[in-house]
């Protein structure tokens, strides 16, 4: 893709806005930069990607600009009603995600992870296990740092590792990944994309441009799978913790086995996994089936997965007090994400849930609350919301904030119960993100009197 002197609008300045800008600015593209927020708030930070050459144009947030534009890259968050993504599209200009852009580029063999959830903590063990194995691994994506931050730089990676999200899947046309793995598909972003249809057909695009010289991973546990592999042209690798399988990777007693062709099975102990719930398992399988297709063998990977204790805000003990444990799972910002974690624990769960809410059906929690959790305290923007959807199920009391929510908890707790931080919600009605609110619980947790 030749972008010089190409008028490219760029949406969105935040993390993905401002590595594009100086990717495009390094290709010699004409930029256009556009951003909801007052200008003032980004217009310094844009300036400096400047050079000599290339100077950034800044457009007020409308139309105005598309007669000009040949394309147009938005950040993730724009959501594709955006009025000037919307208008684009009528009038034909091409919208590119930034995954789209930086895998026109892309030299590495790219291994992309999606699903509702379990996708960072994969992507973070594959690319701990590659690492581990002596090979030279780029993890990036919506895990943090922009796939394009990558393709900017020297790309001497044998693998680049790329948590994808939705919305970074919503405008790609050619992002072709040598391995590409579907954890799962639950009720999330229904805000952005408006049902739960259109969200899983969106995820699934992460297969649509593989061939049969490509591996595809997906969860037999999830009932779609059967007819999505169907539809696939590259070859498959099923993981499923409840069904025994001839082929992929499946649960058998205390040992996760993996069968491909007509190999010797191989075993790995199920003790290897040091993070708690079948979740968690799932997600260890796609790591293996992921990091056995690069070549690693199987006494490294189990190794490596010894010794990966997961990631921060992922159901990540936080503490006891008085017998009381807590539990961050800040990132859990979705139902699915919830019932995961809540099934994790065997001991009373007093839950707390809330922040902004994501237009996602609360009432699928229902039968969990009913079963697992003893006590469900509500917080911030959506606590009126999940109250009216499932306040009647369990003692339910609904405060201010998440300090006090905490505060609630720990007095209405008993010794031997968790205290669990599983949102269900984004966080940006009270934190910058779900780190920050996670941090936040964890200082909170330390400050109660012990
Ligand atoms: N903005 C607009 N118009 C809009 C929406 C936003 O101009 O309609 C502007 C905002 O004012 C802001 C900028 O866009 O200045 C922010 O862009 P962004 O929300 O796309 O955020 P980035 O900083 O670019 O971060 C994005 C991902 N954010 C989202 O998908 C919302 C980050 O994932 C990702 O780590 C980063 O790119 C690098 O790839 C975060 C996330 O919450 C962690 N992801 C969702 C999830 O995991 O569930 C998908």
């Amino acid at each position: 893709m030749d972008l010089k002197g190409k008028r490219i609008l760029v949406i969105g300045m935040g993390k993905t806005g401002l590595s594009t800008i100086r990717f495009l600015v390094g290709q010699g593209a004409r930029v256009f930069a556009t951003d909801v927020k007052p200008v003032d708030e980004w217009l310094e930070t844009v300036r400096a990607y400047e050079t000599a050459d290339a100077k950034i144009e800044i457009c007020s947030y409308d139309t105005n600009i598309l007669s000009r534009t040949d394309m147009i890259i938005p950040s993730p968050g724009v959501p594709p009603a955006d009025p000037i993504l919307s208008e684009a599209v009528r009038r034909g200009i091409p919208v590119y995600s930034e995954i789209e852009l930086a895998s026109r580029f892309l030299e590495t063999p790219m291994i992309a992870i999606t699903g509702t959830n379990g996708k960072t903590t994969t992507t973070t063990l594959v690319g701990e296990i590659l690492m581990g194995t002596g090979k030279k691994a780029f993890v990036g994506g919506n895990i943090g740092n922009p796939l394009i931050e990558y393709i900017d730089g020297s790309q001497d990676s044998d693998y680049a590792v790329v948590e994808v999200s939705s919305f970074q899947l919503q405008w790609i046309e050619r992002f072709h990944p040598t391995v590409a793995v579907l954890m799962n598909v639950t009720s999330d972003h229904i805000d952005y994309h408006g049902d739960i249809e259109v969200y899983r057909g969106i995820k699934e695009r992460i297969f649509m441009n593989q061939t049969d010289s490509d591996l595809a991973v997906l969860n037999a546990d999830e009932p779609p799978t059967e007819i999505l592999m169907k539809n696939l042209s590259a070859q498959v690798c099923c993981f499923s913790v409840f069904c025994k399988r001839n082929q992929g990777i499946f649960l058998d007693g205390d040992f996760l086995v993996y069968q491909r062709n007509n190999n010797i099975p191989e075993k790995y102990p199920l003790s290897m996994i040091k993070m708690p719930g079948v979740h968690n398992i799932h997600n260890v399988m796609a790591a293996v089936a992921v990091s056995r297709a690069c070549g690693c063998s199987a006494e490294d990977i189990t190794r490596c997965v010894e010794n990966f204790h997961g990631i921060a805000h992922r159901i990540e003990y936080a503490g006891e007090k008085k017998g009381v444990s807590f539990y961050d799972d800040s990132k859990g910002t979705n139902v699915g994400a919830v019932l995961c974690a809540v099934n994790t624990f065997t001991n009373p769960v007093i839950l707390l849930m809330g922040g902004r809410d994501k237009d996602v059906d609360f009432s699928v929690l229902i039968p969990l609350l009913r079963e697992k959790v003893k006590e469900l305290i509500l917080f911030g923007e959506a606590r009126d919301k999940i109250f009216s959807a499932i306040g009647d199920v369990v003692k339910t009391c609904p405060i201010g904030t998440l300090k006090e929510a905490v505060a609630m908890a720990y007095d209405h707790a008993a010794a031997g119960d968790v205290v669990l931080l599983s949102p269900g919600c984004a966080s940006f009605d009270e934190f910058r993100d779900y780190k920050e609110r996670g941090r936040f619980f964890k200082a909170v947790v330390e400050s109660l009197e012990g």
